[in-house]
């Protein structure tokens, strides 16, 4: 495998997100996104404003969040001007158009007024991206498919991938990559993010699955590594994260034409 830099890449996109965000992963020689699965915000935002340098971009699920506000999110939002990284919001909408437009904009969160990027399943069609995309694009926001997962017997088909490359490779002015576990399309404006990373391979007791960085950016060819719990349940949150950052970066870097 041979890859362009981030720099070269983002010179290449037309999408303002994935451009925004190659500039980042090059200034910051990160190739790492921090999962910050807690449940307290107080949590969220100490994890963030250690690892805050050393990340691309941090990942959130808000809806396990137990004491949301928008008190919160102004801190999250300062956070990510204050480090310089981008907000995605992994709610992996997957159902009809009409029902993710109103999941991505209302209830509680409003998602699309602060996450830059979020995420989806196609499972259901055309409609979820035609609905995202109606917001998104108004907003400048870049949108990832799930295209395969980490998890062990998880239900996506050979086809089922094919056909979400197909459809990113359709809606780049909104798509800006994949969410996956190979590489799958050899368009370099489209990010390849893979979940289920860990120094050691291993898994947890509830199907997921890990591989190392190595095995994830210069085996198997993704771009970025998305890291949870290796850093999240780790004593020393800084450090570790700068060891992930380090091997992540240094596989992709030994990848360079
Ligand atoms: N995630 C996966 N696998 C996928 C897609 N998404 O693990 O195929 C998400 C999980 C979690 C994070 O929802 O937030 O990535 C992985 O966390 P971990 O490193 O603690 O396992």
């Amino acid at each position: 495998i041979k890859k362009l830099s981030f720099t070269e890449r983002g010179k290449l996109c037309t999408n303002q997100m994935t451009k925004k965000l190659f500039g980042i992963m090059e200034e910051k020689k990160s190739n790492l996104v921090v999962s910050a699965d807690f449940t307290q915000s107080q949590q969220i935002l100490e994890l963030v404003d250690k690892v805050g340098p050393h990340v691309c971009m941090v990942k959130t699920h808000i809806d396990i969040v137990e004491d949301f506000s928008q008190d919160f999110i102004t801190k999250l939002l300062q956070m990510a001007q204050k480090h310089k990284f981008l907000l995605f919001e992994d709610r992996k909408y997957a159902d009809i158009g009409n029902t993710v437009k109103l999941q991505y904009n209302n209830g509680i969160y409003h998602v699309s007024s602060w996450a830059d990027i979020i995420n989806a399943h196609c499972i259901s069609g055309l409609g979820v991206l035609a609905a995202l995309k109606q917001i998104g694009l108004e907003k400048n926001k870049g949108c990832l498919l799930v295209a395969e997962m980490s998890s062990t017997g998880n239900m996506i088909t050979a086809e089922y991938t094919a056909a979400t490359v197909k459809l990113a490779e359709e809606n780049k002015d909104f798509v800006i990559g994949f969410i996956c576990q190979n590489r799958l399309s050899d368009d370099p404006t489209l990010l390849h993010l893979t979940p289920g990373v860990q120094l050691k391979k291993g898994s947890d007791d509830l199907g997921q699955q890990y591989l190392t960085p190595e095995e994830v950016i210069s085996k198997r060819g993704n771009d970025v590594i998305i890291v949870g719990r290796g850093i999240t349940q780790s004593a020393d949150v800084i450090n570790t994260a700068i060891a992930y950052k380090q091997s992540a970066y240094n596989a992709y870097c030994q990848l360079l034409q």
